[in-house]
C-alpha cells in the first residue's frame, strides 16, 4: 500500500511569476502615482490578452462574476434564461442579481455542460436568453445552441470561466455565442489574482460596460447610468501581464500531467476521466473523473474521503447543483425528476490535483492509491499492473 504524502496536495495551486518579475513591473506603477480606474497596465494587459485570446472587444472586470452580472446587464435582458444546473454558483447568482429567472435545463452525461437537445422544449415566450457554460473546459454544443438561439432570437451567453486560451475546431471559444466570460481567479489557468474577462463582438458594449463597472459615469459630474464598481486594478493588471508570460509553459506542464493521470487510470475499473480535450482545444482548466461505483465497488464521496488519509484533497466540483439551493426551489424546472443526469451525474465526478508544479511521481502515486483502494476492496492482496510514467 501507498504511504500518505509528507505535505498536502490540493486541487491546484496559482501560477505565480517570480516575485522579482513582479517587483520590478510594480515599480513602475509606483512612480505612475496610477493603480486603479484604466490604467496604463489595465490598458497594456488589454491588449495583449485581446490578440492572445484573439478576439474583437475585450472588458476587463474585478473577478469573473461581477463580469458576468454585468455582461448580463449590458445586454437589457428580462425574463427567463435557460442555464444549467452542473455550475459553480456564481453563473445563477448573475442572474439573480439581474432579476431574471433560471430555467434549469438537464446537461449532457459525456460532457456535463447543458443538454442543447432539451432546450427548445423549455422555451416560453418570456425566454430572453441562453446561459451555457464550458464545464471544466468541454465546451457547449455551440452549433445547436446557435441554431435555437436564431430561431427564437435568444441572446447567448458563455461563461467560460474555465475556458481560457481553448479553441473550437481552431476557431476561438469565445467567436460562440454574444458574449464569453473569462474568470481570472488564482485557482485558473490564467490569473491575475481575482478578475475576470468578457468578450463580445458588438462594438456598442465597449462604451456601455465601461459605463457599468464605473459607477455609470460619464465623466466627473455626469452619471449616466446605475452601474457598480468592478474596474481591474493595476496591482491586478501587473500580475496579469506577467502571468501571461508564463501561461504556455504551464499548459505543456498541464498537458503532461493529464498523460500520466491517463495511462495510469485507464486500467482501473469504473473510472471514466470528463476532460478529454487536447492541445488547443484544451484550457488544461482541471482534470476530471467519473466514479461508476458499480464497477469501482465504492462511491464518489468515499473516493474522496479516503484520499483526504492519503493527505491528497480533491474536490466534489460541482455539488450540491444550483437547481438544489433553496431560493429556486419553487421553480418547476429545478424539481429532481427534470434534472436526471444532473442529478446523477453531481454525485459521481470528482476533480483531481491539477496544476503544473505537480510532479509527475505525485500523480502516478495518487493512481496508485486510487487503484490500491479499488483491489483492496476486492480482497486482491497483489497488483496485476504496472505503472506508467511518461
Ligand atoms: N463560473 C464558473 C463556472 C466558475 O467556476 C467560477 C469560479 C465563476 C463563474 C466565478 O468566477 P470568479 O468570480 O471566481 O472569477 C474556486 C474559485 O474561487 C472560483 O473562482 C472557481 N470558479 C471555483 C471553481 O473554485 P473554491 O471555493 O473552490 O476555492 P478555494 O478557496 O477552496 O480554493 C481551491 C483550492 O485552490 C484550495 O484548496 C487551494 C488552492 N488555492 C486557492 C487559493 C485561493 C491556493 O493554493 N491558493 C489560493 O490563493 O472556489
Amino acid at each position: 500500500m501507498e504511504s500518505s504524502f509528507d505535505e498536502a496536495v490540493l486541487i491546484t495551486r496559482p501560477l505565480l511569476p517570480t516575485l522579482q518579475d513582479v517587483t520590478s513591473k510594480l515599480s513602475e506603477v509606483w512612480e505612475s502615482k496610477w493603480i486603479t480606474n484604466n490604467g496604463f497596465q489595465h490598458q497594456r494587459l488589454e491588449s495583449e490578452l485581446k490578440s492572445y485570446l484573439n478576439v474583437e472587444y475585450i472588458s476587463l472586470f474585478t473577478n469573473g462574476t461581477l463580469a458576468l452580472l454585468l455582461g448580463l446587464k449590458s445586454l437589457d435582458l428580462k425574463g427567463e434564461v435557460i442555464t444549467t444546473p452542473f455550475t459553480f454558483p456564481a453563473t445563477v447568482q448573475a442572474l439573480d442579481w439581474n432579476g431574471l429567472t433560471p430555467v434549469f435545463c438537464d446537461i449532457d452525461p459525456e460532457t456535463l455542460t447543458i443538454d442543447a437537445t432539451k432546450i427548445e422544449s423549455l422555451i416560453t415566450e418570456k425566454t430572453c436568453a441562453i446561459l451555457g457554460v464550458h464545464v471544466f473546459g468541454n465546451p457547449c454544443d455551440v452549433e445547436k445552441i446557435k441554431t435555437i438561439a436564431d430561431k427564437y432570437h435568444l441572446k447567448v451567453i458563455y461563461d467560460g470561466a474555465h475556458t481560457f486560451g481553448a479553441k473550437i475546431d481552431g476557431k476561438p471559444i469565445s467567436s460562440f455565442g454574444d458574449m464569453t466570460m473569462f474568470s481570472f481567479h488564482a485557482t485558473k489557468l490564467f490569473n491575475t489574482v481575482e478578475g475576470g474577462a468578457l468578450t463580445f463582438k458588438d462594438e456598442k458594449l465597449v462604451e456601455k460596460l465601461n459605463l457599468l463597472k464605473n459607477f455609470g459615469l460619464a465623466g466627473p459630474e455626469e452619471v449616466v447610468l446605475s452601474g457598480l464598481n468592478a474596474k481591474m486594478n493595476e496591482i491586478q493588471a501587473v500580475i496579469g501581464l506577467e502571468v501571461l508570460k508564463i501561461v504556455e509553459q504551464e499548459r505543456q506542464k498541464r498537458h503532461k500531467i493529464k498523460k500520466v493521470y491517463e495511462q495510469n487510470l485507464a486500467h482501473i475499473p469504473g473510472i471514466r476521466i470528463l476532460t478529454n480535450l487536447e492541445k488547443d482545444c484544451s484550457s488544461y482548466q482541471y482534470f476530471v473523473i467519473e466514479i461508476d461505483e458499480l464497477k469501482y465497488g465504492e462511491s464518489r464521496d468515499w473516493i474522496h474521503e479516503e484520499l483526504k488519509k492519503y493527505n491528497v484533497y480533491t474536490r466534489k466540483y460541482f455539488y450540491p447543483l444550483c437547481s438544489d439551493f433553496q431560493w429556486y426551489q419553487h421553480l418547476k424546472s429545478a424539481q429532481f425528476s427534470n434534472l436526471p443526469v444532473a442529478q446523477k451525474s453531481v454525485k459521481k465526478v470528482l476533480s483531481m490535483p491539477y496544476y503544473g508544479e505537480l510532479d509527475l511521481k505525485s500523480v502516478v502515486k495518487i493512481c496508485r492509491i486510487i487503484e490500491d483502494l479499488y483491489i483492496s476492496n476486492l480482497g486482491i492482496t497483489q497488483k496485476n499492473t504496472k505503472m506508467i510514467l511518461s
